[in-house]
């Protein structure tokens, strides 16, 4: 019998990963296990949001007297759950929780990663059916092993992420992750129920015609960033501009389409929130590491998101991502 090795699931990738590293422990892979499992669980849900009107409001209690939750809070407690379930991971943070989560257990105390995650991005677009995600990032302890994790193993700078990825719940749903190795893309095969293999090795195009920003904030953002804006609107043989604009208002679509297609997102800091709104540890650090290991750039404006050394679990950053080529464009702006 020919089998089709072809089309791989996501558990047998990360196996098949494991292979090339015999001394491997394979807590990776039974991390990223949990997170599409929970990930699963997520997409049934939110793929009912659409039925609300039937089964009852969030926050409400439904006809049958049972309470709806949220689903940003169901998904919260979708991948609390199951990390802390299994045994690869010995602690979280995430951005519906003021502080951070320590499973402490016996198994918990001796795994060797924690794990940190914004669960349901972009939640405000649920009811009018937008794409929305969940955006993970996994970091190796620096606390000792055999004890519970600490906060320092939580406020380590993006350049030391381990893995990271995002789960786009769309028009199908993806799960994209990346390690140092490269970027790999697995579409929900809903007739199996598995995450398949379905974009190798992601690259992000070193430039592209798309740029992504709320334009409704123009006037707030500083001048070096409103100048910039303004060349990515006209015919410039710099910017090789004019681009197109596209938001979503959902970073998870907004730079999931940019990754593939190349292009340029930014969330400025404004005039009322000079750090802006997106959060270094659970957004911009997860995404500022697939865009450079797919061969893109992210700054904060003044220095490379992946440097910038947290102070606080939920501190918040001004965030510009992208292509390799508009981003030192960009630059040229910004240094001016
Ligand atoms: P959230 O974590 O409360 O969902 O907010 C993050 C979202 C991003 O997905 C998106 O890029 C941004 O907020 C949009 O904000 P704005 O409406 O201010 O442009
Ligand atoms: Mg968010």
């Amino acid at each position: 019998m020919i089998v089709n090795r072809n089309i791989l699931t996501l558990d047998e990738f990360t196996i098949q990963q494991l292979r090339e590293f015999p001394k491997a422990t394979g807590e990776l892979s039974s991390l990223l296990r949990d997170i599409g499992l929970a990930a699963k669980r997520v997409n049934v849900e939110v793929n009912k949001a659409g039925l609300v009107d039937i089964l009852g409001d969030y926050g409400t209690t439904n006809i049958q007297g049972e309470e709806v939750k949220k689903l940003d809070i169901y998904a919260n407690n979708q991948f609390m759950g199951v990390l802390k379930h299994g045994i690869s991971c010995a602690g979280i943070a995430s951005e519906e929780l003021d502080d951070i989560v320590i499973f402490d257990d016996d198994v918990s105390n001796n795994s060797k990663y924690i794990c940190m995650f914004d669960p349901l991005d972009g939640s405000g677009n649920i009811d009018v059916n937008i794409s929305i995600g969940t955006i993970f990032s996994i970091y190796r302890r620096v606390s000792e092993l055999g004890k519970p994790a600490t906060k320092e193993d939580f406020l380590q700078p993006g350049n030391k992420q381990v893995a990271a990825g995002y789960v786009i719940y769309g028009s199908s749903t993806m799960l994209v992750y990346a390690t140092r190795r490269g970027v790999n893309g697995f579409t929900l095969d809903q007739s199996i129920g598995e995450f398949s293999l379905s974009h190798p090795n992601i690259q992000c195009p070193p430039s592209g015609k798309i740029y992504s920003v709320n334009h409704g904030n123009f006037f707030q953002y500083e001048e070096k960033v409103r100048s910039y804006i303004n060349g990515c609107q006209k015919k410039d043989k710099h910017t090789g501009g004019p681009y197109t604009q596209r938001y979503i208002g959902s970073m998870v679509a907004d730079v999931h389409r940019n990754l593939l297609k190349g292009g340029i997102f930014m969330y400025p800091g404004t005039t009322d929130k000079p750090n802006g709104k997106l959060r270094l540890l659970y957004e911009c650090n997860p995404f500022a590491f697939i865009i450079e290991v797919a061969g893109g750039k992210a700054t904060n404006g003044k220095q490379r998101i992946l440097d910038v050394l947290p102070t606080e679990l939920h501190q918040r950053t001004p965030f510009f991502v992208g292509s390799k080529d508009m981003m030192n464009e960009l630059e040229t702006y910004l240094n001016a």
